[in-house]
């Protein structure tokens, strides 16, 4: 079996040539995105086995995809190639240093993974993992993805741990098919470990704080609130709470920060560490991804990630 399983759409990302509105940026560079696949690109990259699952169209980012998110050593063979619809794509800027506005243009209504659906998937490949990790942007894609998502986190005996990155989205949801982003609360109870923002809570469920968060997800074995540049608290069963602060950066661009978090996390969660190390360790994998322009940053390898989750508490704030 593999460690971990990621399923989700990933496009070819443009990131800007130099900062400023959208309008004024003259030329962009291509690199990978994908919320979930970026999970399993820093897994991966941390040693551990995994695989992603998605659709790309038959086309050259498709091609791309595979090939990059493949070198990466994740697992690319159950992606679907789809012939009819093509590859998503999206355009950022480069955030503001102060408050990380930035604008996000996707490309990906109609995409091959828009289309994906709970009779279309390779169940058997999703599932067939330790961690079977998710995010809330599918449940935005499509009905399908929304059914999709359902099927996933029906509680069933025997599946794998199921892992769900709340990743709240507001653009894809503004025009979205017919739901809004509470569906996501219903998808989060169906998941053993969830992790959330504390902004992204308040957004899309308008809960004020991480107690207020547990109180109405109290299903997950544990759950994760991620407090931004102050630290995260990880709530267990029984009440158990433990807060670790983050690690102070300067940020670059906090895009795919939370992914590296979540592979952290979950790389320290299939290694049976404590929760505190848990916790640090997505604030490790954090803090690589913070301080590069794009998604993904080369992880501190695994033996450096140990040492550096074990260093005393003065080192850690
Ligand atoms: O977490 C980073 C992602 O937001 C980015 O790679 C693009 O998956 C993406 C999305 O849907 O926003």
């Amino acid at each position: 079996t593999v460690d971990v399983v990621a399923l989700g759409e990933s496009m070819v990302t443009f990131l800007p040539s130099r900062p400023g509105p959208l309008a004024d940026v003259p030329s962009f560079e291509r690199a990978i995105g994908g919320a979930e696949s970026n999970t399993a690109c820093v897994l991966a990259a941390a040693g551990h086995s995994t695989r992603w699952v998605s659709a790309v169209g038959r086309d050259g980012f498709g091609d791309h995809l595979l090939r990059a998110i493949g070198e990466y050593g994740v697992d690319v063979s159950s992606v679907r190639r789809d012939p009819h619809r093509p590859t998503g794509v999206y355009f950022r800027t480069a955030g503001d240093r102060a408050t990380d506005a930035h604008e996000v243009a996707y490309y990906r209504a109609g995409s091959a993974a828009s289309a994906m659906t709970a009779a279309d998937v390779d169940l058997e490949a999703v599932r067939a993992g330790r961690v079977l990790h998710l995010s809330g942007i599918t449940a935005a894609l499509s009905p399908g993805c929304l059914e999709l998502m359902r099927e996933l986190t029906a509680r069933r005996p025997g599946r794998p741990l199921v892992s769900f990155d709340v990743n709240h989205r507001p653009g894809l949801w503004r025009d979205s098919y017919a739901h809004g982003p509470e569906v996501l609360l219903e998808l989060a109870r169906g998941a053993d470990l969830v992790l959330v923002g504390d902004d992204e809570a308040r957004e899309a469920w308008g809960l004020r704080d991480a107690a207020a968060v547990r109180e109405a997800l109290p299903e997950p074995e544990i759950l994760v609130v991620k407090h931004g540049s102050r630290g995260a608290t990880a709530y267990g069963p029984h009440g158990a709470r433990t807060f670790v602060p983050s690690l102070g950066v300067d940020v670059v661009a906090a895009v795919g920060a939370g992914d590296a978090f979540a592979a952290g996390f979950l790389s320290a969660t299939l290694r049976a560490l404590p929760v505190r190390d848990r916790l640090r360790h997505g604030h490790l994998m954090a803090a690589a991804a913070l301080t590069v322009p794009g998604d993904l940053a080369a992880p501190p390898a695994r033996d450096l990630a140990d040492r550096l989750a074990a260093l005393d508490d003065t080192a850690w704030g």
